[in-house]
């Protein structure tokens, strides 16, 4: 039964019906009763069918789930990912284009009877916490079980969703998924943000699928926001409450795969908790940002769970990430532990289970088969768990409000050059320092892995229009914010030592750099200026408790600011804003260049 009057919802559900010609409809409602019936259809699918799902060890974790997708679909396809908007302009260099018309065009022949014999499911949602004034609306149809489960744990779904969207609102977002047959080379995740529109064909997979996350909550919100006066980041949101008991919100960009789920649960080394600081997770991939009625950005997170990294996270590493994947969480292309029927992945634990089924589903000797060069799990598994689980979740988690944000933090993986930490000298050029992000690619998306690539904001893949006009839009806000706007840093964890070694231990002992960040946001630590920005007096950073692994050798490294290579890193981003975005069709702002000119001036001075 239809979950809402609301006519143009009813009159588009109509038109996907009779476009992909299911069997059966079902409107999902979110209750109990109805996904517990689902969980039981999913996993009684015989052993070797693509959408099976299986239960895991009740007493170990109790209410999880299993999945492995096909091994051509297990990462984001940045290929196959194209924003249509009605000019090639529109789009900008930064995305794959085509003319919305001619999409269409192709796409409906795929559409036509993809669901015959089978049910479309349509799943009503709320990014953020439903009644919120940041909050949208989302409808997403899909022929598949595990997007249902799914989404019912990354977002607020069912039957609620509809409550403020009224009969006659047209602000919702449309997104049609088909499996269809998970062919990779007929496979196309495709934005109409004139539209509000999201079509998905042919994967099964996160982020290709979960149409609440990066196609609705970055590339059609981005999109929203330039319009509407709003940011939508792909940022990690967290809260550090100091020990005179004020809490600081600070958001971060980190490319997919940097660490952003582990710096919004980091743990305070013990010096720190002695001390009383602790750390409040509010998000962990997506920031939706506004200014409020005090003038002062404020942030939620759309989301409503965790769709993390597995590979990694352990007890040492991330154990408010693990506590999160207890219970009731849905694993993907991660390894089967046949001995207790739970999960492993790589650096779980030491011990790889004997009796393991490897991510592709093959039976293997685990020990045995690591021994010979190969990953039980795939290096890009995930976990999907509620925000609900997490041990260190923010009392503001579902304020409707949001959190005032003081600082923004960007980032990547950057084997030399970037300093550990550095403060931009104002909105301008951090928006510039954004502009600069670059990182070495990771398996979150499918390509080569390792290679330095150019990821503005660390949303190279996300972006729903012209990067140059997503700048532009960047110093629009900061002109809007002006004296209440965050301050801006850039980090780095991943400087490597000529052995290719991190020379900074990271993850809880990143608290450090927080620190440093939050002192510069009320004034109270002095900096050294150099040619880049505003870089931490060696003194300044608290490294009580890290004298053997960080050196004075070590913290010189840490903070150089090497003027070989930054002439170098600047000659390169001329280059690239020259020749990938401007000569591209990228609307590059005028003060980005005058920033580029200020920082080969002070290098060269
Ligand atoms: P997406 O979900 O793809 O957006 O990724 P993410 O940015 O949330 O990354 P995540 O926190 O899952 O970390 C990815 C990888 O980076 C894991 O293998 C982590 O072990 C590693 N990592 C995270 N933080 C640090 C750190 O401070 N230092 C080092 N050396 N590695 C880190
Ligand atoms: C990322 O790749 O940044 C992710 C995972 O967070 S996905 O949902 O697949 O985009
Ligand atoms: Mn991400």
């Amino acid at each position: 039964m239809a979950l809402t009057n609301n006519k143009n919802v009813l009159a588009w559900v109509d038109e996907m019906v009779a476009l992909t010609k299911p069997d059966k409809v079902v409107w999902i409602d979110g209750s109990k009763e109805q996904l517990d019936a689902l969980t039981e259809e999913v996993t009684a699918l015989p052993e070797g069918d693509p959408n099976k799902m299986y239960k895991l060890n009740e007493e170990k974790l109790p209410g999880c789930l299993y999945h492995r997708t096909l091994p051509n679909d297990v990462a984001r396809v940045e290929d196959r990912t194209f924003i249509c908007t009605s000019t090639k302009e529109a789009a900008g260099p930064t995305n794959n284009w085509m003319a919305p018309d001619e999409m269409k065009a192709m796409l409906i022949p795929l559409y036509d009877g993809v669901m015959k014999g089978r049910t479309m499911y349509v799943i009503p949602y709320s990014m953020g916490p439903i009644g919120s004034p940041l909050a949208k609306v989302g409808v997403e149809l899909t022929d598949s079980i595990y997007v249902v489960l799914n989404m019912n744990i990354m977002t607020r779904m069912g039957a609620a969703a509809f409550e403020n969207l009224g009969d006659t609102s047209n602000d919702f977002v449309r997104g049609l998924h088909s499996k269809a047959d998970v062919d990779p080379e007929k496979r196309y995740i495709v934005h109409f943000p004139e539209e509000n529109t999201i079509w998905s064909i042919n994967s099964a997979y996160g982020g290709n699928v979960l149409l609440g996350k990066k196609c609705f909550a970055l590339r059609i919100a981005s999109f929203q926001g330039k319009n509407e006066g709003w940011m939508a980041e792909h940022m990690l949101i967290l809260g550090v409450q100091k020990p005179d008991g004020e809490t600081k919100y600070i958001t971060a960009a980190f490319p997919s795969a940097c660490g952003k789920t582990n710096l919004a649960m980091l743990i305070p080394p013990e010096g720190y908790q002695k001390d009383g600081y602790k750390v409040f997770t509010v998000g962990d991939d997506i920031a939706w940002m506004k200014p409020g009625k005090d003038g002062r950005l404020y942030a939620i997170n759309p989301e409503n769970g965790f769709f993390g990294v597995a590979p990694g996270t352990n007890e040492k590493s991330n154990p408010n990430a693990l506590a999160c994947t207890r219970k009731n969480t849905i694993f993907t292309n991660v390894a089967m532990n046949n001995e207790d029927n739970t999960v492993w992945w790589e650096k779980l634990d030491k011990n790889p289970p004997v009796d393991a089924t490897e991510w592709k589903g093959t039976k293997v000797n685990g020990p045995e088969y690591i021994a010979e060069g190969n990953n039980l799990a795939h290096p890009n598994s995930r976990f999907t768990a509620p925000a609900e689980n997490c041990p260190c979740i923010s009392p503001e988690f579902n304020n409707p409000e949001g959190v005032p944000i003081s600082a923004i933090i960007f980032g990547g993986r950057r084997a030399s050059t970037t300093p550990l930490v550095y403060q931009s000298f104002d909105w301008t050029h951090g928006t510039y320092m954004g502009s600069a992000v670059s990182s070495e690619t990771t398996a979150a998306a499918t390509g080569a892995v390792g290679v330095l690539r150019h990821d503005p904001m660390a949303m190279k893949p996300f972006i729903g229009y012209n990067v140059g006009d997503y700048w532009a839009h960047w110093l629009e806000m900061g002109e809007k914010l002006g004296d209440k706007a965050p301050k801006i840093f850039n980090v780095n964890w991943f400087k490597q030592d000529e052995e290719g070694n991190f020379i900074w231990p990271g993850f809880g002992d990143n608290m450090r750099v927080l620190d440093w960040i939050i002192k510069r946001c009320e004034g109270t630590v002095d900096a050294e200026e150099t040619a880049i920005g505003y870089l931490p007096k060696k003194e300044d950073l608290n490294l009580k408790g890290l004298e053997d692994e960080v050196t004075p050798e070590i913290l010189d490294k840490l903070l150089a600011v090497d003027k070989d290579l930054w002439t170098k890193e600047i000659a390169e981003m001329r280059r690239y804003y020259n020749d990938d975005i401007a000569a591209k069709g990228g609307h590059i702002p005028a003060e980005l260049y005058a920033e580029l000119d200020k920082i080969e001036a002070r290098l060269n001075k």
